[in-house]
């Protein structure tokens, strides 16, 4: 493959850009090398500056569940583009969106639109601590909620990738409000609660974690967050930026039948454009200004093109039948992944739940955050590299979840476990 367009680009970006990214995730750094600059998107696909094409497994990093560019959302798009772009009044997508979203997602009465998942988390917690009255909150080792100070510890995603997890620039007596548990650990949970829980205003968690490649919950684990936080006055927080909308119709939420107190979202519901949502319990939401004292606030929330694009592809996801294909195809993948590695004698697991997996170079089970830690990292990157050589994009970091669309048909999935025999051949030594 030539990528000399895309490492121009890179050079020039380098000197204008920190890392030349504006978002580290995608830059290069553990897999080595130096990110392709894309051109467009279609369907599964990815095309880049110098005219290559990637099956593409990032989706934009979760948004393009209905694949990329997909005619309902562009029209959808471009219809409300139309009457202007950001008014600053209310706006009848706004009211579809909510209720479309209190519709579908089973612990959602109410939901304030912002512009990220950051946003989101960020607004749940001081919503978790108005609410309550309490500092602290809880967070899992691996787990990421945006780049919010109160979450950059012991974090996931870029910051794991990066070695990172605690960044300089956030003030320590705010970090120290934050709890850390090791996901999956039901006993060190209630020892926690049992110590502190009178302190602690939320808990909040991924319930599949997707920041630190895909670690799915033990049994009952959720349902055990539950009752520790109802048995302790905590209000407990799923953060749905990933799974909402994509591992079930109604998230994580719907697929392991616990409902959290607050719940944020990102990604899908706005359908490749900007976009952030926290909701919850309707005793809740109403303490947010202007209805009750908490204040949150937003120029861009709740966008009209943002929510057209959110809207359509909700729609989409609802039509009969979405999910059941989309977990096929996951499977599809996954099984044939794992029957490429059998062959060549590479020790290798995948985890997977609807349209999100994890690949891991070491053998399963991955149920804690040291198990993936575990994988081998190094071998990770080769298959990395070899899979992108044969138009095959996965994450470039050992530590975030792909994930698949409805527009990983046989086609793309046959080319994909092709290409991965050869790559698992070409790294069994
Ligand atoms: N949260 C995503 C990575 N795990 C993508 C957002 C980012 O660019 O950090």
């Amino acid at each position: 493959m030539n990528h000399s367009r895309s490492e121009a680009l890179f050079a020039r970006a380098c000197d204008l850009l920190p890392g030349g990214v504006n978002s580290p995730v995608r830059a290069f750094r553990s897999v080595g090398g130096t990110p392709f600059f894309a051109q467009r998107a279609e369907g599964a696909w990815l095309f880049d500056v110098d005219g290559n094409r990637y099956i593409d497994y990032v989706g934009s990093w979760g948004p393009m569940i209905a694949g990329h560019a997909h005619p309902q959302v562009l029209d959808a798009v471009a219809r409300t583009m139309r009457d202007g772009l950001s008014f600053g009044v209310p706006n009848a997508l706004e009211v579809d969106m909510a209720e479309a979203i209190t519709r579908i997602v089973p612990g959602c009465e109410m939901v304030r639109m912002v512009n990220s998942g950051t946003e989101a988390t960020l607004s749940a917690i001081r919503l978790a601590r108005g609410a309550t009255g309490r500092s602290r909150i809880v967070k899992f080792e691996g787990c990421y909620h945006g780049h919010g100070d109160s979450f950059l510890v012991k974090a996931g995603s870029g910051v794991m990738t990066l070695g990172l997890p605690n960044s300089p620039g956030v003030p320590a007596a705010l970090a120290d409000l934050t709890l850390t548990l090791p996901y999956n650990d039901f006993d060190a949970a209630t020892a926690l609660f049992d110590r502190a829980g009178q302190d602690i205003a939320a808990l909040i968690i991924e319930p599949v974690v997707g920041n630190a490649n895909c670690i799915l919950p033990r049994e009952c684990y959720l349902q055990h967050l539950r009752e520790l936080c109802t048995r302790h006055g905590t209000i407990l927080i799923f953060d749905e930026v990933m799974t909402g909308f994509r591992v079930a119709p109604g998230g994580a939420q719907q697929r392991y039948g616990v409902t959290p107190d607050l719940s944020t979202f990102g990604k899908i519901i706005g359908g490749g454009m900007p976009v952030g949502a926290y909701g919850g319990r309707r005793e809740l939401l109403r303490q947010i200004a202007p209805s009750g004292p908490i204040y949150q606030a937003g120029t861009l929330s709740g966008n009209p093109v943002a929510m057209a694009a959110g809207l359509a592809t909700l729609a989409l996801i609802e039509a009969p039948g979405f999910h059941d294909r989309l977990e096929q195809a996951t499977h599809r993948l996954c099984d044939g992944l794992e029957s490429a590695a059998r062959a060549t004698g590479v020790a290798f697991h995948t985890t997977r739940l609807p349209g999100m997996f994890g690949l891991y170079f070491r053998h399963g089970p991955v149920e804690t955050l040291d198990d993936a830690r575990a994988s081998d990292t190094a071998r990770f990157n080769r298959f990395f590299h070899a899979m992108l050589e044969r138009g095959v994009y996965f994450a470039p970091s050992a530590f975030e979840a792909g994930f698949m669309s409805s527009a990983h048909g046989d086609t793309e999935i046959e080319l994909t476990i092709a290409a991965a025999r050869e790559a698992f051949a070409l790294i069994a030594d």
